[in-house]
């Protein structure tokens, strides 16, 4: 079979993007949130497919196994931004969804958000991801994923993400951008991939406390144990074995899922580099990450 062209990465209003992110604009801006969706906002590969398939298990887990066996979750959890007929497109997918709440899934920068979600005050789950293992998640996703632009060798691809020349921008500026805006819009909660690994079950209590639900105790077991990344790598509605533009046998998008394999990537000398350049690019003291546990 012939290799697919890839996308080529283009600036647009300051950040990297590819086509597909950017086709259906002025619908994605112009998009009708509604008060009771939930906005699930990660920079790619943050982990944004663990805590799209937690909220959806615990709003939905319990009406039976319908929709968990049946449709592979970026159905029900819709991609905004997307638009790559003949998939459906991520707007329409996500007029269209029958449940309450509607759970949205968004890679976009705090500053390309639709308006209506602000206006609405709609709730906000943003997942973040230590940086380094971020870059070799994505760096990987990349090499598997026909979809996205040519990823490069390892130590290309580092110092285009150091340089932010990445899909949906710079690392640097989408954690602390969104960071920044959870200082000033309350109904917002911000967490870290890294703690959902350390403690998963924790990280279920903070999320339910957030979006006010109360399940039972062996609810929230049944939710832990759904979600483990043996059982996600392994459920076909999860895994992304529905997306043909993924070859699976390159790197699995199920990959790892640990913190810390960024150490198996990085050379002494990338490592220094890499931390050299961060200190002048996360000057905020609150915002930090761990890069093992
Ligand atoms: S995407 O394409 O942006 O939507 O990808 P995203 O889901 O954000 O990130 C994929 C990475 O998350 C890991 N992952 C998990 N880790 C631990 N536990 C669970 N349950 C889990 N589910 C997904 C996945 O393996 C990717 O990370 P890497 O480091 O590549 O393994």
């Amino acid at each position: 079979m012939e290799a697919r062209p890839r996308p080529e990465l283009f600036d647009f209003h300051g950040v990297g993007m590819i086509k597909k992110f950017t086709e259906n604009w002025d619908n994605i801006q112009n998009f009708k949130a509604r008060a009771d969706d939930i906005l699930i906002a990660t920079y790619t590969k943050a982990g944004t497919t663990w805590v799209s398939y937690i909220l959806d298990l615990l709003y939905f887990g319990h009406m039976g196994p319908d929709g968990q066996t049946s449709i592979p979750l970026h159905d029900r959890v819709p991609f905004l931004e997307i638009c790559k007929p003949p998939l459906p497109i991520g707007t329409d997918l996500a007029d269209k969804l029958p449940t309450t709440p509607r759970l949205i899934k968004t890679h976009l920068p705090v500053q390309f958000v639709p308006k209506s979600f602000w206006e609405q005050r709609c709730r906000v789950v943003y997942m973040a991801r230590n940086a380094k293992d971020n870059a070799v998640s994505y760096f990987h996703f990349q090499r598997m994923n026909s979809g996205m632009p040519e990823p490069g060798d390892w130590s290309t691809f580092l110092l285009n993400f150091m340089e932010g020349k990445m899909v949906f921008g710079s690392w640097y500026d989408h954690v602390n951008g969104w960071w920044e805006k959870k200082q000033i819009y309350s109904n917002f909660h911000y967490m870290f991939y890294e703690d959902l690994i350390e403690d998963c079950r924790r990280e279920i209590d903070r999320l339910c406390s957030f979006l006010g639900l109360s399940p039972s105790a062996e609810e929230k077991e049944r939710v832990k144990a759904s979600a483990t990344f043996d059982n996600m790598k392994q459920n076909k509605m999860t895994n992304y074995s529905t997306i043909d533009t993924m070859n699976q046998t390159i790197s699995p998008f199920m990959r790892k899922g640990k913190v810390g394999d960024w150490k198996n990537h990085f050379t002494v000398a990338q490592n220094e580099q890499f931390d050299e350049d961060y200190k002048q690019k996360m000057k905020n003291p609150d915002l930090k990450f761990r890069y093992e546990i």
